[in-house]
C-alpha cells in the first residue's frame, strides 16, 4: 500500500510521516501529493492571523474544541511559527486547553517553522493543507503571525480569513498598517475581558464603514446587498434599472479565548461565511484563484530551474556585464539568454 492509500484509509502514523516528507519537499512527498490531489477540494480552509500575542493559538484551540464537541467535525491545525523549530516551542506549549483534545483521533495539530521551509512557506503550507484535505478533515485551520506577506499568502490559501485583534495594542494604527480589511472575512476582538475592548471595536467599525460606504448597501431579507448600477439621472426612481448582488461585510466578533466565550458565535460567523461563499459563487472563484496562483508559482519555479540548467554562468555573467556597461539593454539581454534554453 502506498502512503497515500494509507492516509486515505485514515492511518494517523502514515499521515504524520507524510507531513514530514511534504515539509521536506522530498520525492516521496511529491509522489504522494500527486496521488492525493484528486481527493482534495472538500475541506473548509480557515486562516487565522493577527499580531503576536493577540491570542490566536488560544482561539484556535477553542475553535477546535467547539468543532469536536459541538459539531463533531474532523479538524486539522497548521500552525506556522516564525521563530521556534517545528518540533515544539511556544506554539504547542501555549495550547491551553489541548488536554481536552488529547487522544482525540479527529484532531491533528502540525506546527511548522517558517524559517527553513524548503519548498517555500506558501507552497509547503498549501501542500500540508492538501494532505489534510485528502485525509478527510472537514476543517483545516492555518495560524500565522501577522507579519506582512505571510498574512496575504494565508488569505489566498484560505476560504475564510479571521483577523484577530486585541485591546491595547495601538489598534487603529496597527490595523491600517497591516491592511487587514483587504484580507479579513471576519474580525475577532479577542481578550474581550481586557480594558479598551470598546475602543478596539470602534476603530475596526469605522474602518469597515470606510471600506463599505453605506449608501450603496441595503438589507434584503437580512442579507447585505450592493446596488450595482448608478442611478439614471432625470428619471423617477421606479424607472431606474438596478441590479444587486449579495456582499459580505466582515462581522466583528468578541471572544475571550481563555474562557471560551464568544466561540459559538464565532463558529456561527464562519459557517455563515462559508454559506455566503457557496451561494454567491465566490467559493468556486477563490478555489480557481488559489489553484491558479499555485500553478503560476510552480511554472515560474520550473522555468527558472530550466534556465539555470541550460544557461552557462559564464554567458550569464558576460551578458550581465554588457548590460551594466550599457552596451545591451536588459530586454535584449533577456532575449539572448532565453535563446539558450
Ligand atoms: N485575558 C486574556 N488573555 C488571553 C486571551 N486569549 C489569550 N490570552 C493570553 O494571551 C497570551 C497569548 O496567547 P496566544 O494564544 O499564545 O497568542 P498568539 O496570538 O497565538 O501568540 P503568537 O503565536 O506568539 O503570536 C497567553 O498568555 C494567553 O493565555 C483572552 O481572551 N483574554
Ligand atoms: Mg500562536
Amino acid at each position: 500500500m502506498t502512503s497515500a492509500q494509507a492516509i486515505l484509509n485514515g492511518d494517523r502514523l502514515a499521515l504524520a510521516r507524510l507531513l514530514t516528507q511534504v515539509e521536506n519537499d522530498s520525492s516521496v512527498g511529491r509522489e504522494a501529493l500527486i496521488e492525493l490531489f484528486p481527493h482534495t477540494g472538500k475541506a473548509h480552509l480557515i486562516g487565522v492571523t493577527g499580531a503576536p500575542g493577540t491570542g490566536k493559538s488560544s482561539l484556535v484551540n477553542q475553535l477546535a474544541l467547539h468543532y469536536r464537541k459541538v459539531e463533531n467535525k474532523k479538524i486539522a491545525i497548521v500552525a506556522i511559527d516564525p521563530s521556534s523549530p517545528f518540533t515544539g516551542g511556544a506554539v504547542l506549549g501555549d495550547r491551553v486547553r489541548m488536554r481536552d483534545l488529547a487522544g482525540d483521533a479527529n484532531v491533528f495539530i502540525r506546527s511548522m517553522a517558517s524559517r527553513g521551509s524548503l519548498g517555500g512557506l506558501a507552497q509547503t503550507t498549501a501542500n500540508l493543507v492538501q494532505v489534510f484535505d485528502a485525509a478527510g478533515f472537514d476543517l483545516v485551520i492555518i495560524e500565522t503571525v501577522g507579519a506582512g506577506q505571510s498574512e496575504v499568502d494565508v488569505a489566498r490559501l484560505a476560504h475564510t480569513t479571521l483577523v484577530v485583534e486585541a485591546p491595547g495594542l495601538g489598534d487603529d494604527i496597527q490595523a491600517i498598517k497591516a491592511g487587514i480589511l483587504e484580507i479579513a472575512d471576519i474580525l475577532v476582538v479577542n481578550k474581550a475581558d481586557r480594558p479598551g475592548v470598546e475602543n478596539t471595536e470602534k476603530a475596526l467599525k469605522s474602518m469597515l464603514d470606510l471600506a463599505h460606504p453605506t449608501e450603496r448597501i441595503f438589507q434584503h431579507h437580512g442579507t447585505a446587498m450592493r446596488i450595482n448600477s448608478a442611478p439614471t439621472q432625470g428619471k423617477p426612481a421606479s424607472a431606474q434599472k438596478t441590479s444587486a448582488t449579495p456582499i459580505w461585510i466582515p462581522p466583528i466578533q468578541r471572544t475571550i479565548s481563555t474562557e471560551g466565550s464568544g466561540i459559538d458565535k464565532l463558529a456561527d460567523c464562519i459557517a455563515k461565511h462559508a454559506a455566503h461563499l457557496r451561494s454567491s459563487g465566490d467559493w468556486v472563484l477563490r478555489e480557481r484563484t488559489r489553484l491558479e496562483v499555485e500553478l503560476a508559482a510552480l511554472i515560474r519555479e520550473s522555468l527558472m530551474k530550466r534556465f539555470s540548467e541550460n544557461v552557462s554562468p559564464n554567458l550569464y555573467e558576460a551578458t550581465l556585464q554588457k548590460v551594466i556597461q550599457r552596451n545591451t539593454s536588459p530586454w535584449e539581454a533577456a532575449q539572448i539568454l532565453l535563446k539558450e534554453m
